[in-house]
């Protein structure tokens, strides 16, 4: 089996490097898949607040899932249960049934447990942020509260102040809540990122007509605090921005093309497209991980790229390597060699088109997206946009 082939004018030209078959290159995907994947470790969240303040109802907004429900949760001190949900980039310590006084107290000499045993291990493992929630409309915050949140920062996680199911009218806040707000603040507490307490509703409410807002707002703020190791987790963890995942893919193809270019300029007689496609394999591992797609599905996703990208095993493949070709300024340089616009523009290509296939994929609902990647459809679109790409 030919590996991958720059093609021009119907004239094959033969690689000088070692052939990569579909099943070296499939190799290549689920290893580079698997690092892409463990590189980006877990974003750890901790969320507080009495019960029924609405917690899982916010986590749910910004992670897009029910964790106690589809959870496995793991009682990791008392009050205090750790979830990591499978397949994706959260974990979450949510304290159930927690209550401020006595209760407060156990949770906070197991969290100093938990944080001291963490302070060895890398800082991708440890907690990354605490969000405190307090519900408007119980209208007062103890001083058992205010304590619970200076003893969070002084162990050193950055707390969030987030008033919970606030209602609006006409895009503004209720007078109590700000009022409730002001009385919070001036208590002078570390509160992260800015002082501020962070209104938020996540639900929307039929029959008030009050919307759904401040997710994104404690989204931004969450980003503010977390160390830079744990950022690419939360934007693959997090489902509300899309633009933050969009971003960091850019980033990535960025990042490959250049790297392209580098090959492309090296004057290695008769480079050809083979010689490009560890470098996108990698890239579209990233991107993958980056986007948060679930890495038990990894071995589709790889199935898929290695058709695509050992060209000369598909008709379609060959297709697709051809008429980008064609489309690049300059095309293949003359003779044979594949000049370094050509490569970076040809990764370029092959990174929009995966990432295109991928964000179809977080569009549709879990189970569709399940069945989707798990089919011959994930080729065949990426083969499309490939195609279509110019
Ligand atoms: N209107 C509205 N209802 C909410 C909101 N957050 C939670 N709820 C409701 O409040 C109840 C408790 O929420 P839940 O997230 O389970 O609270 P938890 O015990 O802190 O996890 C549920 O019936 C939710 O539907 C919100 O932002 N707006
Ligand atoms: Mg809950």
């Amino acid at each position: 089996m030919r590996g991958v082939i720059a093609y021009r004018n119907n004239v094959s030209i033969q690689p000088s490097t070692p052939d990569l078959g579909r099943e070296q290159v499939l190799g290549m995907f689920e290893q580079q898949l698997a690092e892409a994947f463990a590189a980006l470790g877990t974003f750890n969240l901790a969320v507080f607040g009495k019960t029924g303040v609405g917690k899982s109802t916010l986590v749910n907004g910004i992670f897009g899932s029910d964790v106690a429900r589809t959870g496995v949760g793991q009682p990791v001190t008392k009050g205090l249960v750790y979830y990591r949900i499978p397949d994706q980039f959260l974990g979450l310590y949510d304290s159930e049934g927690f209550e401020t006084g006595t209760a407060g107290d156990v949770i906070l000499t197991g969290l100093r447990d938990i944080l001291s045993s963490q302070s060895a291990k890398p800082m991708h493992e440890r907690i990354h942020a605490a969000w405190y929630l307090v519900r408007w409309s119980d209208r007062r915050f103890e001083q058992a509260q205010a304590e619970f949140v200076r003893a969070l920062d002084s162990l050193g996680l950055p707390v969030i102040l987030v008033m919970t199911q606030v209602p609006t009218k006409d895009g503004q806040v209720h007078p109590d809540a700000i009022e409730l707000a002001a009385y919070i603040e001036s208590l002078n507490l570390p509160l992260m990122p800015h002082g501020k307490v962070v209104f938020t509703n996540a639900l929307p409410d039929r029959f008030t007509g009050a919307p759904m807002f401040g997710l994104q707002e404690l989204l931004d703020d969450t980003y503010a605090v977390v160390p830079e190791a744990a950022a690419r987790a939360l934007t693959a963890a997090q489902t509300l921005d899309l633009g933050r995942k969009k971003k960091a893919v850019a980033a990535i193809v960025n990042q490959a093309a250049t790297i392209a270019a580098g090959i492309g300029a090296t004057p290695i007689p008769f480079a050809d497209a083979a010689l490009l496609v560890p470098n996108q394999i990698t890239m579209i591992a990233r991107i993958t991980a980056a986007y948060g797609l679930p890495p038990s599905k990894s071995r589709s996703m790889a199935v898929a790229g290695s058709v695509v990208l050992t060209g000369g095993a598909t008709l379609a493949g060959r297709y697709a390597v051809t008429t980008l070709l064609k489309f690049v300024p300059g095309g293949a340089v003359a003779g044979s060699a594949i000049s370094a616009t050509v490569a970076a523009t040809l990764t370029k290509a092959v990174g929009m088109a995966w990432a295109r296939v991928c964000e179809y994929a977080l569009s549709l609902e879990p189970a569709q997206r399940d069945a989707f990647l798990e089919s011959s459809q994930v080729t065949e679109s990426f083969l499309g946009y490939l195609k279509s790409s110019r």
